[in-house]
């Protein structure tokens, strides 16, 4: 051992001292001024964009994207020496203005949108015209053509080289054994880069949404890339099996047609008042009726409860889209889909949506969200799903004071969006508007900023000598659960204030709210046994042999999980406690009979026609009903009722999960509910055809 180290320290002596002696290094830098130019515009490009769009001190200090940068352009400049003479200049020529493009166009686009291109946007032809219009209006900024100058001397300094720099003419076995050296040293490069990678930041890469995290991560020239294979695929995936995908959708609704011909107590009860939807981030029920030394976590939404119609068995659907698989699923009745998500991958199918269908009843439509409109890729989708107007964060006053966490706090988000409200309701007779709160979002780390709410236990104890005391052990303080409670405090505070200043204003006199808790928090499970099992004489969790001790199980808490649904109207005109087992995916049909509208594609059911006879599924095959809830992955299963249930039972709606799942994906994926889709299809086949 000792041996081979030496051995290994004295070659390592003797290649430096090669490299000096031969200098290497300098002869290197010599005989590849080109390329080295090449590289450091190309980098120097790539950061300039990074510090100018998001100046941050993390950004300014941090190697990741440069790594990153540096990977990409050696790797395509490689292939430069593959060429002879002046087509070398010319190879690297074409990429430096790619990349120069590159970070030009998104420096303009990020003035506008406030967020990164995408070549996927250019597939909508309505977008077309906006981000020429955002290029135009901006080119004109210094600071977009700051990028072209290390362009400019790339170009100055090819003409400076002396001839025979400029047309180094090297022999084939040279041109190739520099090809490879250039290329291995790039991949190197990129495996370094690759293994410095955390787990979040790979799977954000995956899902491509939050571009400036990926920029930031990952460079300009990475998230391009990315971003150009993540907008084909999709299309690529619906090149095949269009065929067998109609004919399967076709079947399955086939004998679902009539089911609309039915009236209930709520048909049409609310047609023609306006609608105002509340997505009410990571909301669980949990917290609600939920009090610390007698002070409710949500004072407000237990008030709402009592005061209109809640669904106390209501669960999310959510994939890895989460809030927008939430709104998916809440919009069209179907279920995210299998891979990517449809925010994202499938923004541009058509989709019978509530929006889409409250337009059509002369309804004017809005969305409101005080993020990055490009969050979700919502910038794109609200427009498919027929939002009229998305009212991002471009058009709400952010500062400072008033960010908690992600972004805008609820309670200004609110208060700003009322005025919005306000405006929309003298232009418009009759809408149907969606508010996304933001602030009650993982992490719930933001605590000073919620506001006053002790999550501890005050309580009385027995002293040994018998004697009591009264103590306040600190119970969930400080874990990620009594930080939620916190934070869903502060949200509920936010609500309050949004319904009292819509009622001042006059805004609640003809209109339902709707509100839905868009998934559960995915907060740890041992958070949960702490607050079930919590002993606080010693301040931890009781030992399992106390005799109060009750296991949290997973299935408590899937079944946690739920969330809120309330339907709510100032004159009560819906009342009362729904206990049925109802999914995101059952409040299209719901309350598209009391709006008047149906969709005879929903997934759902109307609750009310369903009742005790419904199953949720979700999107990775478990299921719930009234009676069971079933953990497809495992194969296990948790009785929810004091009924015997047969296997039958189990197979027939674990048949009836996966039936639903393969057919909302094809749905989204084939573009099943465009009436044009068959020659979409066909003229992509005939145009492969064409070009093969
Ligand atoms: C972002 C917000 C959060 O704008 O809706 O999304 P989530 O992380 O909950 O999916
Ligand atoms: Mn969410």
């Amino acid at each position: 051992m000792k041996k081979k180290l030496i051995k290994l320290k004295d070659k390592l002596i003797k290649t430096i001292k090669r490299i000096k002696d031969e200098k290497i290094i300098s002869s290197y830098l010599k005989n590849n001024r080109l390329f080295i130019v090449y590289i450091v515009v190309c980098v120097l490009n790539s950061t300039l964009l990074r510090i100018f769009t998001m100046p941050t001190m993390e950004n300014y200090l941090s190697f990741k994207p440069i790594i990153a940068d540096l990977a990409v352009v050696t790797i395509i400049g490689s292939f430069s020496y593959l060429f002879k003479g002046k087509k070398r200049y010319i190879y690297l020529l074409v990429w430096a203005v790619i990349f120069t493009a590159i970070c030009t166009i998104n420096s303009a686009y990020y003035t506008f949108y406030t967020s990164f291109a995408s070549v996927s946007m250019l597939s909508l032809t309505q977008y077309i015209g906006e981000v020429g219009d955002a290029v135009v209006e901006n080119v004109l900024q210094i600071k977009d053509l700051v990028y072209i100058l290390p362009l400019i001397f790339f170009i100055y300094y090819y003409h400076r080289l002396a001839k025979k720099d400029k047309y180094k003419i090297y022999s084939k076995t040279t041109r190739i054994k520099k090809f490879k050296n250039t290329i291995i040293t790039g991949a190197v490069i990129l495996f370094l880069f690759i293994i410095s990678l955390s787990s979040l930041e790979i799977s954000r890469f995956v899902k491509q949404w939050n571009r400036e995290y990926i920029v930031m991560r990952f460079g300009i020239y990475m998230y391009q890339g990315n971003d150009i294979i993540a907008s084909i695929q999709p299309k690529i995936s619906a090149m095949f099996g269009y065929d067998d995908a109609k004919k399967e959708f076709n079947e399955y609704y086939k004998d679902r047609k009539d089911e609309q011909d039915y009236s209930n107590e709520y048909t049409n009860i609310f047609e023609g008042r306006n609608v105002i939807v509340i997505h009410a981030e990571s909301m669980q029920d949990i917290a609600l009726n939920r009090t610390f030394n007698g002070e409710e976590v949500t004072p407000n939404l237990n008030r709402l409860i009592e005061e209109g119609l809640f669904f106390t068995n209501f669960y999310s659907q959510v994939s890895v889209g989460t809030s927008s698989d939430t709104e998916l699923t809440f919009n069209t009745s179907l279920m995210p889909t299998q891979n990517g998500t449809a925010f994202v991958s499938y923004f541009d199918r058509t989709y019978i949506a509530t929006p889409s269908l409250m337009k059509e009843k002369g309804y004017y439509t809005f969305s409101m969200h005080a993020n990055n409109a490009d969050f979700w890729n919502r910038r794109a989708m609200h427009g498919s799903l027929g939002y009229d107007k998305f009212y991002s964060k471009e058009i709400y006053d952010v500062d400072k004071e008033n960010v908690i966490g992600l972004g805008l706090s609820d309670k200004e988000f609110f208060a700003q969006s009322v005025e919005k409200i306000k405006k929309i309701s003298e232009e418009h007779e009759k809408y149907y508007g969606l508010l996304i709160t933001l602030t009650n979002h993982t992490p719930f780390s933001d605590t000073d900023k919620y506001g006053e709410f002790a999550v501890t236990m005050k309580t009385t104890v027995t002293n040994e000598d018998g004697t009591t005391k009264e103590i306040e052990a600190p119970y969930l303080e400080g874990t990620k659960l009594g930080n939620y409670f916190k934070s869903v405090h502060y949200a509920d505070a936010a609500l309050g204030e949004f319904f009292q200043a819509m009622d001042e204003a006059g805004l609640l006199d003809n209109t339902v709210v709707i509100l839905y808790g868009d998934h559960d928090a995915r907060l740890p499970r041992s958070d949960y046994n702490l607050m079930n099992n919590y002993d606080p004489v010693t301040d931890s969790v009781k030992s399992k042999d106390d005799e109060t001790y009750e296991e949290y199980d997973s299935f408590d808490y899937e079944l946690d999980r739920k969330v809120p649904l309330l339907i709510w109207t100032k004159d009560g005109k819906v009342k009362g406690k729904v206990d049925y087992t109802m999914g995101m995916y059952d409040v299209m049909p719901t309350i598209g009979n009391m709006l008047g509208f149906y969709n005879e594609y929903a997934l759902g059911h109307d609750i009310f026609e369903t009742k005790e006879n419904n199953i949720v599924v979700f999107p990775n095959g478990n299921w719930i009903t009234d009676k069971m809830y079933y953990n497809s992955q495992k194969g296990e299963y948790k009785l929810l009722k004091d009924e015997i249930i047969d296997e039958d039972y189990i197979s027939k709606n674990n048949e009836y999960a996966e039936k639903l799942l393969d057919v909302s994906n094809k749905a989204i994926v084939f573009d099943l509910f465009n009436p044009n889709s068959e020659e979409k299809v066909s003229e992509v086949n005939k145009t492969e055809a064409g070009e093969n």
